[in-house]
């Protein structure tokens, strides 16, 4: 959009200063100083703007290097962008941070915001703008000094549930319309844990919001997966001392020792640990074995905390956990005042009895898991997405393989419905699945972590090393993600490569040089 002196509302005063600027300055001053000036008046007088159920609070021009203190590490932004706060429906804060014209890709880039949510995706926005995107984010509808937020009387839980997301698509595509006088051409989201949780939710409900979507480690079944959160915080308060962090983080190694060569190659990783067949049993102490050892009554807590979930009458609940997750091994809080650390505590505490001193040890799955339906629908497991698909909709979900927090099983279970709905061709024209051996929550574990999913770019921005420029081509060009390259870096040195397959291949290392090189591995 062509922006001239006059529609910027350039004054006498300001067009002298300009002038000096250009003559101190030379060109690529002038024309940068140019740039700002005129963003920042056009970004001013943003804030003036009226939108329907829109409250905008602050309008600021960001300069081009300079440093934004935004309560977190501090963040340098390389780009001059206009940077809108406000809320949406009076409760759902937002920040919408719109790059100038000049730089503008014609993109929306939305973040989302994991845990209890709260605060905005400072992440996302700025590595969006970098790019070119307009980036939007939202607390999704309160802050996290808002610790009883479920107590709240407003549309709290519905916000946090889905429609603090969707009205920010929605207003935020308005806001850009007034602002650079044309709808983005494409959306994209990308979010991981309960981001990830907010990305399906986007594809499931709202299928037209986004066009390329990443879902990182989604709690698919967010009631399921908070009620083993809270039945094992029961178990760990019974066990007392018999299993501590000590044994748990024991157990997971042993069981990533015993299984790294499943996959045909010693690397520290395990590939598809559905392929090994881990006994906990071979753990036992015996007469010969006294130390690095476990009593039978401590392998029986071992194998409960990680077999599927059943209910107090049987009902199948989740797929359980895999070995080599490392398991939180936190009791139920005494005396009973939880705190906000987890969301499963707040749902059925506060969420479901109101209360935030309820007794936890009296929870009971069958009873309690199905009322937190009645206060919002966290589920994000709808296999439907024909909407999304014939919109022109792609979405890649990832998941670590040593997830600690939200099961991998959960994400395998929706990749097979999945599946089941549309056949393995089919899915593959708009869905795709990567699973990351080694990788933790989101990042970090022994495993490659880097390639640009929730977070950081990736190491090299292109569609082998950076899961949204994949993406991007594919929803772009119509090109198909391949294999991507995951790197771990310490340091700022690259300690290994991996090769990241997409679901159901996985990597196979061709049997010479060495094994911490993806060019080592073919999917097969
Ligand atoms: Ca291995």
């Amino acid at each position: 959009m062509p922006w001239t002196l006059l529609e910027s509302g350039m004054t006498a005063l300001r067009f002298c200063l300009w002038l000096i600027a250009y003559s101190l300055g030379g060109g690529v001053s002038f024309a940068a100083f140019a740039q700002d000036t005129r963003m920042q008046q056009a970004c001013e007088q943003f804030a003036s703007r009226p939108f329907a159920e829109v409250k905008i609070v602050a309008s600021q021009a960001v300069s081009s290097g300079q440093i934004v203190n935004l309560n977190q590490p501090i963040t340098y932004v390389g780009q001059s962008f206009c940077r809108v706060e406000g809320f949406i429906d009076a409760d759902i804060g937002f920040e919408l941070w719109l790059p100038a014209p000049e730089q503008w890709n014609q993109r929306l880039l939305t973040g989302g915001v994991g845990g209890q949510a709260g605060s905005f995706n400072y992440q996302i926005a700025h590595r969006g703008v970098q790019r070119g995107y307009a980036t939007a984010t939202t607390d999704s509808g309160h802050k996290v000094a808002d610790v009883h937020w479920l107590l709240m009387k407003g549309r709290q839980a519905e916000n946090y549930a889905e429609r603090a997301h969707h009205l920010l698509a929605v207003k935020a595509k308005e806001m850009m319309q007034a602002y650079y006088g044309t709808f983005p051409k494409h959306a994209f989201f990308i979010g991981c844990s309960g981001g990830g949780r907010q990305a399906l939710t986007e594809v499931q409900r709202y299928p037209l919001d986004y066009d390329g979507v990443i879902a990182g480690a989604p709690g698919v079944n967010t009631p399921e997966m908070s009620a083993r959160r809270l039945w094992e915080m029961k178990q760990h308060s019974e066990w007392g001392s018999l299993m501590t962090q000590k044994h748990w983080d024991w157990v997971a190694k042993e069981a990533r020792k015993q299984c790294d060569a499943s996959d045909g190659v010693i690397n520290g990783l395990t590939e598809n640990p559905r392929q090994c067949r881990f006994n906990v049993s071979s753990l036992v102490c015996t007469a010969q074995r006294t130390e690095a050892c476990l009593t039978p009554s401590q392998i029986a807590a071992v194998e409960k905390i990680h077999a599927p979930l059943t209910d107090e009458v049987g009902v199948p609940i989740d797929g359980g956990l895999p070995y080599g997750v490392r398991i939180t091994a936190d009791p139920l809080p005494e005396p009973f005042t939880p705190g906000p650390r987890y969301l499963a505590v707040v749902l059925f505490s506060e969420g479901i009895y109101r209360d935030p001193n309820w007794d936890i040890s009296k929870f009971n799955i069958s009873r309690d898991l199905k009322l937190i339906d009645q206060v919002m629908n966290l589920h994000a497991d709808d296999p439907n997405l024909d909407l999304f698909r014939d919109a022109g909709g792609k979405l890649i979900l990832y998941h670590g393989w040593t997830d600690q927090l939200v099961s991998p099983y959960s994400t395998l279970a929706y990749q097979e419905s999945l599946l089941v709905r549309y056949g393995s061709q089919a899915l593959d024209h708009f869905s795709r699945l990567y699973m990351v051996p080694g990788m933790d929550h989101c990042r970090g574990g022994e495993g490659a972590d880097q390639f640009g999913g929730m977070g950081n770019d990736g190491p090299v921005v292109d569609s082998n090393n950076d899961m949204l420029t994949a993406l991007e081509h594919w929803v772009l060009r119509g090109e198909s993600p391949r294999d991507l390259i995951a790197s771990r870096i310490a340091n700022g040195n690259v300690e290994r490569t991996h090769r990241l397959c997409t679901y159901p291949k996985t990597a196979k290392y061709i049997g010479f040089g060495s094994p911490l090189v993806h060019t080592n591995y073919r999917c097969e």
